[in-house]
């Protein structure tokens, strides 16, 4: 039995994302939670896993002939993790170019831009501007998915894949919270509670809440 996986994160949708992914491809791991209080600064031994001091991170002991590699950046992560698993994505090129896109749609427009909505309502002048660049943007990401969903079960096809692993968090939280949320988007909402009652995804929710 290989040592296990070392996921290290604030309880956030980027870490739920790992730990979807995690609890998916069925690879053993061990969750080390930091819960950062406001203005506290990152761990200096943190910045030797990962340059920018962010998380998630992962160490795997049993990595790429067999020595230990560290791991930053949410997508890059994911994606190791499927490769090494050999689990989430499909086998022919297209599908994973497919899987790609998405992945990029969810860490791009659905991630940052949804983010930065919270950013602006902290803001102490005024936003006016900027939230509204953020919302139009947004509504263009909410728009592509659900035409998307209309046409397939999940994101890339039939099959759950890393795309959906990695988009349903920050749907079912930051998005959700957002004003409007995806309401109107009935497809996001059908994929929604879809996704959400894989009990892999339910597990992996609850590690990082
Ligand atoms: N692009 C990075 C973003 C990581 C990120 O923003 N992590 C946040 C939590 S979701 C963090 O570490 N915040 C603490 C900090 O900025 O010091 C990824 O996808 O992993």
């Amino acid at each position: 039995m290989p040592a296990p996986i070392e996921l290290l994160h604030l309880p956030t949708s980027n870490a739920q994302k790992v730990a979807i992914v995690l609890e998916e491809t069925g690879l053993p791991y061990v969750a080390h939670r930091w819960v950062k209080k406001a203005g506290e600064a990152t761990p200096p031994e943190h910045l030797k896993l990962n340059p920018i001091g962010k998380y998630p991170v992962i160490v795997d002991p049993d990595g790429p002939g067999g020595e230990s590699i560290t791991i930053f950046e949410t997508s890059a992560i994911a994606l190791y993790l499927a490769e090494k698993s050999g689990r989430l994505l499909p086998a022919d090129l297209s599908g994973r170019v497919a899987v790609n896109q998405w992945i990029s749609v969810g860490a791009s427009i659905m991630t940052i831009m949804a983010a930065q909505w919270f950013t602006t309502k902290r803001a102490r002048t005024d936003q006016s501007e900027t939230t509204a660049w953020i919302v139009a943007d947004v509504a263009r990401g909410l728009g592509a998915i659900d035409q998307q969903l209309a046409q397939t079960t999940y994101l890339t096809g039939s099959d759950f894949t890393l795309a959906d692993a990695l988009v349903y968090p920050v749907m079912a939280t930051t998005v959700q919270r957002n004003p409007g949320g995806y309401t109107g988007h009935d497809n996001i909402a059908r994929w929604v509670t879809l996704v959400g009652a894989r009990p892999a995804v339910k597990r992996g929710m609850a590690v990082a809440e």
